[in-house]
């Protein structure tokens, strides 16, 4: 982990420091926890310039025996991750890397309740930041226009059945212009700069997500996951009522059903009724592989 600046003070803060717009300028801790005044979600904010992955050093902070609310930012990531073993694409100073630490007393089966009230989150923070169209795509892409806006990499450690720690990753390209993406994306990017045309800082930005992400994590720690499946299911229109072409579990690679959404079982998996009725729960976005109009 390069350079940790454990400081509530920013970097550039001070005599001599550039005058820089809040857009553009390097996330603040000091002005992020201002922003969070009366969310208690976060206790402590470690600061990178840059680092290969904050999910990477969030993990290994938690190893180590780091406190919920222990929040990692950096201002570029090299290796920055998506599921699968796939690359977030991580440009300096143009998105939001932010990484926290979480102590649930849960079981270790209801991890992806926290990917789920993450992406919940997210979307709800980008439609307040410019982006009034994000949506949610089961279970944790935020999109607007068809484009991903954000991205969330939950990890856990487990202890037996139970959860010992998680990390909740998000991406967000907030002011990112168009060539700031590379061009073989799977789902072509957006930022909230190209929704909104507007401005959005950093601190704003993760401010947003927190102060939203906080009361849903106390609910599912509190075992309440009916509040936090209907605040997704609210941003989250093809997760009913849509038809898609999926593969059940345990089905061979080619071999698809089709059905139409109906909602998310208490682990946070996807609900789909088959044209006959029967019903099939899918854990991995990568099953759903169309969706239809
Ligand atoms: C995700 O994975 O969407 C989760 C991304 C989580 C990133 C955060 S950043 C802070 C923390 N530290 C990390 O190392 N990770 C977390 P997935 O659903 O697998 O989507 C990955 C796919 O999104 C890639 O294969 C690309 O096609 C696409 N992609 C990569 N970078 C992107 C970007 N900046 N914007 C939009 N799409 C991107």
């Amino acid at each position: 982990m390069a350079d940790p600046l454990r400081s509530r003070r920013g970097p550039r803060d001070g005599p001599g420091a550039p005058s820089l717009t809040e857009a553009g300028r390097p996330l603040d801790p000091a002005r992020l926890l201002d922003r969070l005044a009366g969310e208690p979600l976060v206790r402590d904010i470690v600061l990178l310039e840059s680092t290969g992955s904050t999910n990477d050093d969030a993990r290994r902070l938690a190893a180590d025996g780091a406190a919920e609310g222990l929040v990692v930012v950096a201002g570029r990531q090299t290796g920055g991750r998506g599921r699968l073993g796939r690359a977030w694409h991580s440009p300096p100073g143009v998105g939001l890397y932010l990484s926290i630490v979480l102590r649930p007393a849960r079981p270790s089966s209801e991890s992806t309740r926290w990917a789920i009230a993450a992406a919940a989150a997210a979307c709800a923070a980008c439609r307040a930041l410019g982006a009034p169209a994000a949506t949610v795509k089961w279970p944790n892409d935020v999109l607007a226009s068809g484009r991903k806006l954000a991205g969330i990499l939950v990890e856990a450690r487990t202890a037996g059945a139970s959860l010992a720690d998680l990390v909740v990753g998000i991406g967000l390209n907030v002011s990112h212009a168009e060539r700031d993406f590379p061009p073989d994306l799977r789902i072509p990017a957006t930022s909230l700069r190209i929704e909104s045309g507007a401005s959005v800082g950093l601190e704003r930005a993760a401010a947003e997500w927190l102060r939203r992400f906080g009361p849903l994590h106390r609910m599912l720690a509190a075992a309440q996951w009916d509040p936090v499946a209907d605040a997704w299911l609210a941003l989250a229109p093809a997760a009913r009522g849509a038809r898609v072409r999926f593969a059940a579990p345990g089905a061979a690679g080619s071999d698809l059903e089709r059905g139409v959404t109906d909602g998310l079982d208490p682990s946070g998996a996807l609900r789909i009724r088959r044209d006959d009725g029967s019903f099939s729960l899918v854990r991995d976005a990568e099953s759903v592989v169309a969706w239809e109009p």
